[in-house]
């Protein structure tokens, strides 16, 4: 009996030497994971300084190093008379979000390395503060209001619409998959009117033809011209899904939507030729346009301005692309001069045209006729 208590004791003790030596692990275990967590919050607070620095200088070096990618700058500059507020709004937008960019960035990571974990200091616990609510509510709002009110008085003076009485040229502008059809008003000025329902292959803006207007419009074929300094009026026009009538060095976009017309009036000031001129200055025009022909001409030399479809409306949407020519008034008016009107050329005396068998004064003269009627010499 008294040999199984000695066992029993034996057992007893050597359990409590076991306990014992598991807790002296235990507790070496313990310091060493917080000797583990002070040396990982070192770390990761030091690296969060230095992820700081290198991302600012990214930043900044990339901004400084894509300028002149950039809308608004270098070669990009509007070339319209209300893009260069619309730069100018972008730049004070840029300059207030960028300010309160870096300076969140750098509360943030400055913050997380200097509250960092450490044995000495705990946490201190703060549930409300007036103060600081008050401040951080009140600074975003009257920065966000200054810009909102400067935004809707830039979209008051630029979407405001012609008046009747001054000097404009309307165009307009229909978007479908996948292209632009653009109809000039004829030697009258004005746009015949448009019914839908008269859309046909031939007819594809559903021109009225019953509508003298119509008789002289002109659908441009090729490059599009404009006269430099003239206020252009652009109807737009979507005829199936939504397109966007995107003229970017005239800080021109606007959507075209089925079934809702909308406008856009712009004055553009600079000329094809003197864009071109302001691009010289630039080494990434100097490179050949053609990169397979190094001898050929340099990118500045073929540049035009180019209207683009800037909804996504289709497999085809890439090739939505028209290109724009700029000219002085004299050479405008030598191109539309020699415009034909697409009545005339297309319709005239075909199933479409609803007056086919009546002589409109309109009609070239007669072969045997020598002399032309006034009509078609104002088309000359
Ligand atoms: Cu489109």
């Amino acid at each position: 009996m008294t040999a199984l208590l000695i066992i029993l004791c034996v057992i007893l003790v050597g359990i409590v030497l076991v306990q014992i030596a598991r807790i002296v692990e235990l507790i070496s275990q313990i310091k060493g994971e917080r000797e583990v967590m002070r040396e990982s919050s070192w770390w990761n607070a030091h690296l969060s300084l230095v992820f700081l620095v290198v991302f600012l200088a990214g930043v900044f070096l990339s901004s400084y190093y894509y300028r002149n990618e950039l809308l608004g700058y270098g070669p990009h500059k509007a070339a319209s008379a209300h893009g260069s507020d619309i730069d100018s709004m972008f730049n004070v937008t840029l300059f207030f979000t960028g300010l309160v960019f870096i300076i969140t960035h750098i509360a943030l990571f400055w913050f997380a390395y200097k509250y960092r974990w450490r044995e000495d200091r705990k946490a201190s616990f703060i549930a409300h503060d007036t103060r600081l609510e008050v401040i951080w509510t009140a600074v975003p709002a009257v920065v966000m209001t200054l810009l909102v009110v400067r935004g809707l008085d830039a979209w008051n003076t630029i979407m405001a619409d012609v008046d009747p009485n001054e000097d404009y040229f309307e165009i307009e502008a229909v978007g479908q998959q996948f292209n632009w059809i653009i109809r000039y008003p004829g030697p009258d000025g004005k746009l015949g009117s448009r019914d839908f329902r008269l859309t046909t292959a031939l007819n594809q803006v559903g021109q009225d033809f019953r509508d003298p207007k119509n008789w002289d419009d002109i659908i441009v074929a090729q490059e599009c011209y404009l006269p430099v300094n003239k206020k252009i009026r652009v109807r737009i026009i979507a005829k199936d899904v939504l397109h966007n009538f995107y003229l970017p060095q005239f800080r021109v976009k606007m959507d075209a939507v089925p079934g809702m017309p909308t406008y856009f009036v712009f004055t553009p000031t600079k000329t094809t030729a003197e864009y071109r001129n302001e691009l010289r200055k630039y080494p990434e025009y100097h490179k050949p346009y053609d990169p397979a022909d190094p001898q050929g001409p340099k990118r500045w030399e073929k540049f035009e301005y180019e209207l683009a479809c800037a909804e996504l409306c289709g497999k085809g949407h890439y090739s939505m692309r028209r290109i724009f020519r700029v000219v002085p008034q004299e050479e405008f008016d030598a191109w539309y001069r020699q415009q034909e009107s697409y009545y005339l050329t297309q319709i005239r005396g075909k199933e479409e045209d609803p007056n086919k068998g009546k002589v409109l004064d309109i009609d070239p003269p007669a072969k045997d006729t020598l002399s032309p009627t006034p009509a078609t010499l104002s088309k000359i």
